[in-house]
Formats: C-alpha cells, structure tokens, sequence
C-alpha cells in the first residue's frame, strides 16, 4: 500500500515532507486537509499526531509526524536519491544548513508572518523590522554561497534545499501583503534583491513535484 501525507495548503513543514517524498519519486496518496474545518484536531488525526499538527506521514501501521523524522524516515526507507548526503562530510554539511535555518531563520521569519497572517502589524512593527533586517543577513549569506553553487550544500539537490526553499515561499508571500507593504520589509521580491538566490528558487521549482506541492490556496489567491 502506498504511503499517506497528511498536509494542509501553506503550511511549509508539510511542503518539505512533500517534495522529500517527490524529490524520491516514491509513490504516495496525498491526503490534504483543511485547517478552517478542524481536521488536524479530529480525534482520527490526533490519534496519528497528538499535537494535531501537520505533516503526517502514514506507512502502513507507522504513523509519524515532525517534519524531519519523517524525512530522515524517507531517507531510511528509499536511500536514492540521497538528501541528506553519502559521506559524513556531506551529510554534517546538510544538518548544518538545516540548523542554520531553523536557529537564525525561522523564529525571524515567523516574527513577520504571524502578524501579517493572523494579525497584529500596528503592534509588531518594530519586532518585524528588526525580523526583516535579520532576515536579510540570512540571505545575504546564502545569496554569497549560492553566487558559486547550484545548490546550498556539496554542490547537489538535498535536504537543505528542501528545507529552506517552502520558508522563503512563506516569507516573501507576508512580504508582499498589503498590511506589510507600508513597513518597507523589502520581502516581497527576494529574487531582485538576491539575484543568486532568485536562481536557485528557479532551480528547486524545477525539481519533482514542485507544481503539485505547491499551496492550492497560494494559487487560487494570485
Ligand atoms: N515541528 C513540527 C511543526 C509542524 C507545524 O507547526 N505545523 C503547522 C502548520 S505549518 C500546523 O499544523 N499547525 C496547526 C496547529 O498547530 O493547529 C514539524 O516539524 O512538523
């Protein structure tokens, strides 16, 4: 039986799971949930995820859920094409950049989106700002690994990739917001401003299953 993700549109752990899966080319049933009816929190899902968080990877009996458990899962189960490295080197190289973003990204980046997303921007504007510049030092250093490599880590497709390709998605979505626009975040176009970086994202949206991963809600809104 094929393996079942649970995902909800937007929600960028769920995106990595998927194109972890796509990237493999293993088969999988998409099982796409709707955040506004509750879904993550029905008894049946919590059964799965207590937490009542996407994403959910179901393998027959296996029932797992954290975004990089369930890759290192894929990694284990189908080895190739490999993401998370062949040699040690290569591989502490891609924990590392997916530390990196997890420390001096994610909690930035969240600091911008959950107040254009769920409210809050007269209040936040000083804490968005100071997200928003250090942001900028984030792709500053990744705009300079990328002006020499295709890729973030050895030069290849992994891991990294997937895991920082759906956050920029996020950020540079909340950037181009109306209700940020007048903070001058200078988000909403992180290609212009990082050329290298803008190439690279053409690169990752060419990989496997970038149009049927991407958020359905992302597309009907453009
Ligand atoms: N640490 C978790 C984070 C997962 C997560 O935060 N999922 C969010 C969507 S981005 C979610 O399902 N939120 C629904 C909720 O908390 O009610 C992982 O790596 O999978």
């Amino acid at each position: 039986m094929a393996m079942e993700l649970y995902w909800g549109s937007g929600s960028p752990f769920a995106w990595r799971a998927l194109l972890a899966l796509e990237w493999k080319k293993i088969p999988y049933t998409s099982k796409l949930i709707t955040f506004s009816k509750g879904e993550h929190k029905a008894p049946s899902f919590l059964a799965m995820n207590p937490r009542g968080k996407v994403p959910v990877l179901k393998d027959g009996d296996v029932a797992l859920y954290e975004t990089l458990a369930i890759m290192n899962y894929l990694e284990k189960k189908q080895p190739e094409p490999a993401l998370f490295g062949r040699t040690p080197t290569e591989t502490a190289a891609i924990w590392r950049e997916i530390s990196e973003c997890q420390y001096y990204f994610e909690n930035q980046a969240f600091a911008v989106i959950a107040p254009v997303f769920f409210g809050g921007v007269d209040q936040k504007t000083t804490e968005m700002k100071a997200a928003a510049e250090a942001m900028h030092a984030e792709f500053a250093r990744l705009e300079n690994i990328l002006g020499g490599h295709d890729w973030l880590v050895n030069n290849k497709p992994s891991a990294a990739d997937i895991w920082w390709s759906p956050e920029i998605m996020l950020v540079e979505r909340a950037g181009s917001a109306d209700v940020a626009k007048p903070l001058n975040l200078d988000l909403a176009s992180i290609s212009k401003r990082y050329p290298a970086l803008g190439r690279w994202r053409t690169r990752v949206e060419t990989q496997p299953g970038y149009e049927r991963t991407y958020p359905p809600h992302w597309k009907q809104a453009a």
